[in-house]
C-alpha cells in the first residue's frame, strides 16, 4: 500500500505486523516512504523486559553484597593484625619475646650452662642480652625480679678482659655490677649473670638466660 508524502495520514499508513497483529501508525520519511514501527504496546513484552531489568538489578546488588563482606572480611583481618603487631610487636606466640625499646627479649623457663644458653640463643637468630644503658637494666631487672639470668659478658678468653659477644665496647660502656664483684671467685668465674645487679660465676653453672634480638621488621 502507498503512502503518499506530505498528505493528510491515511488510514493506509497502518500497517499490520504479523508479531503483534494489532494496527500501527506508519512514520513519515523524507523519501515518503512509511515503515511499520512496532509499537511496544504488547504488554508481555514491557513486562518480560520489567523482569529483565529487575532480575539484573537483583544479581548485580547480590555481587555488591557479595563483595562488600570479602572486602569488610579483607578489611577487618588487615585490622586485627596490625593490632595484633601494635600490641605484640615481637610476635604473639604465647609471649615468648617481650619488647622493650626496639628489641625483643627472651626470658628462658630452661636452665643451662652460660656457653648452652649462648647457643639456645643463636638458634632463635638472637643473642645472649648485651646490657647497653640503666633503662635496659632496668627493663631486665623488672622481668627477672630475684631470679639468676646469663647475660653475654664472658672474660673466659683473657681474665679481667670482660667482653659483650656482640663486640659493644666494654670499657666505655654501661656496667652494673655488684658491689665487690666481678671477683673471680675460686679463680673460675668467667662468665656474668644478673640477679638484680652483675655477678661473675663459674661458666658451667646452671641458670636461666636472656635472649636478645631486633625488632622484626
Ligand atoms: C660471691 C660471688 C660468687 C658466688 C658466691 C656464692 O659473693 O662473688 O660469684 O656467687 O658469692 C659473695
Ligand atoms: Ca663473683
Amino acid at each position: 500500500m502507498m503512502a503518499s508524502f506530505g498528505a493528510h495520514k491515511q488510514e493506509e499508513d497502518l500497517v499490520y505486523p504479523a508479531e503483534t497483529g494489532t494496527a500501527s501508525k506508519g512514520v513519515w520519511l523524507p523519501l515518503g516512504r512509511s515503515f511499520p514501527q512496532r509499537k511496544w504496546r504488547s504488554p508481555f513484552l514491557v513486562y518480560l523486559l520489567l523482569a529483565f531489568a529487575y532480575l539484573l538489578i537483583i544479581i548485580l546488588f547480590g555481587l555488591l553484597l557479595y563483595n562488600g563482606s570479602r572486602l569488610s572480611s579483607e578489611v577487618s583481618k588487615l585490622l586485627k593484625q596490625v593490632k595484633m603487631k601494635e600490641s605484640f610487636p615481637c610476635g604473639s606466640r604465647s609471649r615468648e619475646w617481650e619488647y622493650f625499646d626496639g628489641e625483643c627479649y627472651h626470658f628462658s623457663v630452661q636452665r643451662a650452662t652460660w656457653h648452652t644458653a649462648k647457643s639456645h640463643c643463636e638458634e632463635r637468630n638472637s643473642s645472649l642480652v648485651v646490657v647497653n644503658d640503666e633503662a635496659e637494666q632496668n627493663f631486665l631487672e623488672s622481668q627477672a625480679r630475684t631470679e639468676n639470668f646469663w647475660i653475654g659478658l664472658t672474660d673466659a678468653d683473657n681474665e679481667g678482659e670482660w667482653r659483650w659477644i656482640d663486640g659493644t665496647n666494654y670499657r666505655n660502656g654501661y656496667k652494673k655490677w655488684k658491689k665487690g664483684e666481678p671477683n673471680n671467685h675460686d679463680h673460675k668465674e668467667d662468665c656474668a649473670h644478673l640477679s638484680g645487679e652483675w655477678n661473675d660465676l663459674a661458666c658451667n653453672a646452671s641458670m636461666f638466660y636472656v635472649c636478645e634480638k631486633p625488632l622484626p621488621s
